[in-house]
């Protein structure tokens, strides 16, 4: 399957948002997903444990928001946004 998203050289890029609602910090990622039209899947980790064991062993920490670009963990609401307007593209 090819992905949704390249970066700035065209490469492919595999993107998940770990995540919770009430998380005012991925509110604020959400909402700049949504002013891009960046439909990126969401592992939300007070709902799927799963997620939650992902982010912890791969990211170092559940803090969340965290980007993975890769399979590489991007922490910081806004380093992710920062990320997202400029290195991402559909
Ligand atoms: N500076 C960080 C703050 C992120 C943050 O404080 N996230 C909280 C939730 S809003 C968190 O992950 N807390 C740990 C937890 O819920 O276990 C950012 O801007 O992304």
């Amino acid at each position: 399957m090819s992905s949704q998203f390249q970066d700035r050289q065209g490469k492919p890029l595999s993107l998940a948002l770990y995540m919770y609602d009430s998380c005012a910090y991925c509110q604020r990622v959400l909402a700049a997903m949504r002013s891009l039209g960046f439909d990126i899947p969401l592992r939300n980790i007070r709902k799927d444990p799963s997620a939650l064991a992902e982010l912890v062993q791969t990211g170092g920490s559940r803090q969340v928001p965290c980007l993975f670009v890769n399979g590489q963990p991007l922490y910081e609401s806004a380093d992710i946004i920062r990320y997202l307007q400029t290195e991402v593209r559909r």
